[in-house]
């Protein structure tokens, strides 16, 4: 599997990927069915970029930054003003309305999982010019700070330093069974009247349900009649989720907001402190023992979500699972080809739980962007065997199927859009270190 020439050619058709979708300053998720710019998929494009060319990795998370309100948050989207096509747009959530959004752009009123900060530090390495790269942490630094205490100071909701996710949209695994069950008690006082428009681009069935969709709009509906203000809204919020890929993925986050700070001179020690809150809350809170994994939880029914996915494994990428608890998640869960080992590993649903579904969305399709997660995490598990097998099987999905959204666990067929920006910026990333100098 994977020899170089093969390797080669992936790397080659990814950046023609990206480079189909780049629109000057930044690049859109997908041609069709994603047209704007995205907070994570930008994250990721930016590392892929970085590899070939820093100055436009640069320049995709300047552009991401315009976005950024006046509390911190860097939003999910940040509209283009060209693009039409997708639901909902800038008419829909009414960004300008509230005093918190950014002048002069229209963006979401939400977050998305805070991978920037590990976004910038790997552009900042990959940077040829010393002086240019250093230029660039000094010039985000600020900005990556203000997102952070954005967190720790408005989505903190019990001070232990557990953030919490108030929409769907905001973990990035919008239909994640989590979400469907925390969801399922969201008492909808009307239907709101929408049209969707992403089943023209992709088949329904690989697709969120209409009802999934009703929730969406309803707490979008809910979020922009507090002009999307956590101080407003987050007393009320029917939907409270601390969810544990988003805090594990803060966490690292924080590891490399800190070492930018170093870097710069700064003061690191507010950040470490961020970084031990959240882990120390993770183990103490999100841990269940009977179950060998973490959980999800539902601040609002007071429980954790019991429902079996990829976000179990993000304290290994988050590096805060202690060694035990990281060997129970690889060896009883990870391996076990009945939960998350399939053909193609790894499920975005574990394959024994009731909502698995192989071609829906996150119920159960694998993807790049979860796989190079746990990719790291297993290297920081001190499991360089399994990230290397990991890697490979993640490339070879790409192999068999192009640069696909995501991909059926047991056959590799590729699934919602081709031309996924994230899926060819993290093939770039996977595949050039197996690649040798000369090659
Ligand atoms: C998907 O989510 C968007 C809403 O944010 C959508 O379905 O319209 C998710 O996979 C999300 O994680 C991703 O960032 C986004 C763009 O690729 O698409």
């Amino acid at each position: 599997m994977n020899p170089e020439s093969e390797l080669h050619e992936l790397v080659d058709g990814a950046r023609e990927v990206l480079r189909a979708n780049d629109l000057g300053a930044w690049t859109k998720p997908a041609p069709n069915l994603y047209p704007h710019q995205w907070n994570w998929d930008s994250g990721f494009i930016a590392i892929g970029l970085s590899h070939y060319d820093s100055r436009r990795a640069q320049e995709e998370i300047r552009s991401l930054l315009r976005g950024q309100w006046h509390n911190g948050m860097v939003p999910q989207i940040v509209f283009n003003p060209q693009a039409h096509g997708y639901f909902p747009g800038p008419e829909v959530w009414q960004s300008e309305q509230s005093p918190l959004a950014p002048a002069g752009v229209t963006t979401s009123g939400i977050t998305q999982p805070p991978i920037l900060a590990t976004a910038c530090r790997a552009v900042w390495q990959h940077t040829p010019d010393r002086a240019e790269a250093q230029a660039f942490l000094r010039e985000v630094f600020p900005h990556l700070l203000a997102y952070h205490r954005f967190f720790y100071e408005l989505r903190n909701p019990d001070g232990d330093g557990l953030i919490v996710v108030l929409h769907p949209w905001e973990s990035g695994l919008d239909n994640s069974p989590p979400y469907l069950e925390a969801g399922s008690r969201v008492v909808l006082s009307y239907r709101p009247t929408y049209q969707r428009l992403d089943t023209a681009h992709v088949d329904v069935a690989q697709r969120p349900t209409d009802r999934d969709y009703d929730l969406y709009v309803y707490l979008l509906e809910q979020m922009r009649a507090d002009g999307y203000d956590p101080r407003r809204y987050l007393p009320h919020a029917p939907l409270q989720v601390q969810d544990v890929l988003f805090n594990s993925i803060l966490c690292r986050a924080n590891d490399d907001l800190a070492e930018i700070a170093r870097v710069l001179g700064e003061e690191p020690a507010p950040i470490d402190q961020w970084r031990r809150e959240t882990g120390g809350a993770i183990n103490r809170r999100l841990w269940s023992d009977e179950d060998n994994t973490y959980f999800s939880y539902d601040r609002v029914a007071g429980m954790l979500l019991k429902d079996d996915t990829i976000a179990g494994f993000g304290p290994l990428y988050g590096r805060v699972a202690p060694p035990e608890r990281a060997e129970r998640l690889i060896e009883i869960r990870l391996l076990n080809p009945r939960m998350y080992h399939p053909a193609y590993p790894i499920p975005s649903t574990a394959l024994d739980s009731p909502w698995f579904q192989p071609e829906t969305y996150w119920r159960g399709p694998v993807w790049m962007g979860t796989n190079w997660l746990l990719i790291h995490g297993l290297v920081d598990a001190g499991r360089l065997d399994l990230a290397a097998t990991l890697t490979r099987q993640t490339l070879a999905l790409v192999e068999h199927a192009g640069y696909r959204e995501y991909y059926n666990p047991f056959t590799a067929a590729g699934y919602g859009t081709d031309q996924f920006s994230w899926s060819a910026a993290l093939t770039i990333d996977l595949a050039l270190p197996l690649l040798s100098p000369a090659g």
